[in-house]
């Protein structure tokens, strides 16, 4: 993998310090970049060079890309790694780079854009062999609106083909719902994507969310790394995940993980990826693909054994996967939990500065934090700070480490999301793994003063 020396990480936070991680391990130099807010974050001390982009908006820092273009080439950079969120899923983004002679570390831009359109990318996963929710042939309009809801059957959900994580989405109970609906849809989308084109649903009531890791060599050979599940979530950010998932067995694994690597053979993706469905009543159906390295990366990391990272690296370089899927091996159970710098009932941030910071160890323990002592959390980006990872060989056993490492972990100064894992921990459904999309939002609403 000769073809990359010195990798520009373009992101901040734990992920940057873990992409960071990776470059030293396979011998690449690195470059920080970071915002004015930035300047005192470990993974900018670590890396071997860093660059100034800019005032703390990510608008004019984070998401410049010409300020990222422009650090490139003053550092002599060959590669970009993305990292999660800000310019990791901008097809402009790995045009530019593209065009100024630099390696974007994940998937083409044609494929970036394909998946970023949730109409085309239903279509694209429909045309490949992947099950996908009922629904309408493309757009809905006016004109097709309640013909379409009437085949696809009530309830239906109407969303926004430039969406995702839930923005733009109305559910309609009922045809008198359905116009009203269908409006709010498109204003929202409009507002929210500057596209107010939707799409149509069948709306799905109790599913689990489930996520299927691929990775592509881009040259038509690709592995699937198996599920996680993450249907723990509040408004759209997950809280916990885990794998495997509590909801499924090894037949069901492989089935629809070989559906998802060929696919991804089939349409020559390169890098990492992840297939999103929804889950229910034993029947898996497409959502969404993203198109990049995610937050919960770990957890597919700890039960495979393979670095995430050290593959998109790898294949960005042209060298291909490490491992074929016969040799990939599934092993234990792990959990990730978010440590999110916020108040664990109301979730509003709380930023400011760490006082005390100790992070737990032993077997099966991951932390994956930039986060330490004296650290001064800005209050300009999202909240996570940390992730805790814990792998045991079962999933008892690892919720039984999972339970004291949470009495190990310290973190004063500020909040943080931890005493509701605590919390978590002690419920009986999730002992039981019994939970859906819906689980902790009515449990917080449960379980509130
Ligand atoms: C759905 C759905 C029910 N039926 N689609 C929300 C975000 C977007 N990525 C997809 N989402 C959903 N799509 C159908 N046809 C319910 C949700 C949904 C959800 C999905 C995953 C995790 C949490 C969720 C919370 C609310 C709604």
């Amino acid at each position: 993998m000769s073809g990359i020396s010195k990798i520009l990480i373009a992101n901040r936070g734990e992920i940057a310090l873990r992409v960071l991680r990776a470059c030293k391990e396979l011998g690449i130099a690195t470059v920080a970049v970071h915002s004015t807010a930035d300047a005192d974050a470990m993974h900018v001390r670590l890396a071997d060079e860093s660059v100034c982009i800019g005032p703390p908006p990510s608008r004019e820092s984070y998401l410049n890309i010409h300020q990222i273009v422009a650090a490139c080439e003053i550092t002599g950079a060959d590669a970009v790694h993305p990292g999660y969120g800000f310019l990791s899923e901008n097809a402009k983004f790995a045009d530019i780079l593209d065009a100024h002679g630099i390696t974007f570390i994940g998937p083409t831009a044609e494929h970036i854009r394909l998946m970023g359109d949730k109409i085309t990318a239903k279509q694209t996963a429909m045309e490949l062999g992947i099950p996908v929710v009922p629904g309408s042939d493309g757009e809905v309009t006016e004109d097709n609106l309640m013909a379409t809801a009437h085949r696809v059957g009530f309830p239906v959900l109407i969303k926004a083909t430039a969406g995702g994580g839930g923005r733009g989405m109305k559910v309609a109970r009922t045809a008198e719902d359905l116009e009203e609906a269908f409006n709010t849809a498109r204003t929202e989308a409009a507002a929210a994507f500057g596209n107010p084109a939707v799409y149509m649903e069948k709306y799905l009531g109790k599913p689990r969310h489930i996520e299927i890791q691929v990775l592509g060599d881009g040259e038509g050979n690709a592995i699937h790394l198996g599920e996680r599940d993450c249907s723990l979530q509040r408004r759209h950010q997950k809280v916990w995940e885990e794998a495997n998932s509590p909801a499924l067995n090894v037949e069901q694994r492989m089935k629809i993980g070989q559906i998802c690597a060929d696919a991804m053979k089939k349409m020559k993706y390169r890098g990492a990826g992840t297939i999103e469905f929804l889950y229910e009543n034993g029947e898996f159906y497409f959502i969404e693909m993203n198109t990049r390295l995610q937050v919960e990366h770990p957890i597919t990391e700890a039960i495979t054994g393979i670095d995430l990272v050290h593959e998109q690296i790898r294949i960005a370089s042209g060298a291909g996967l490490s491992v074929t899927q016969d040799e990939v091996t599934f092993s234990g159970h792990a959990i990730e939990c978010r440590i999110n710098a916020e108040d664990p009932r109301t979730f509003v941030p709380s930023p400011g500065t760490i006082t005390h910071f100790h992070a737990p160890g032993g077997l099966g323990v991951r932390v994956d934090s930039g986060a330490y002592q004296g650290y001064k959390i800005p209050p300009y980006y999202d909240s996570l700070i940390g992730k805790l990872i814990v792998h045991g060989r079962t999933r008892v056993e690892c919720m039984m480490r999972l339970r004291r490492v949470l009495d190990e972990f310290v973190i004063d100064g500020i909040k943080t999301t931890l005493p509701l894992f605590q919390d978590l921990i002690a419920n009986q459904d999730i002992a039981n793994g019994d939970y859906d999309i819906h689980w902790l939002e009515d449990y917080l609403a449960r379980t509130s003063a």
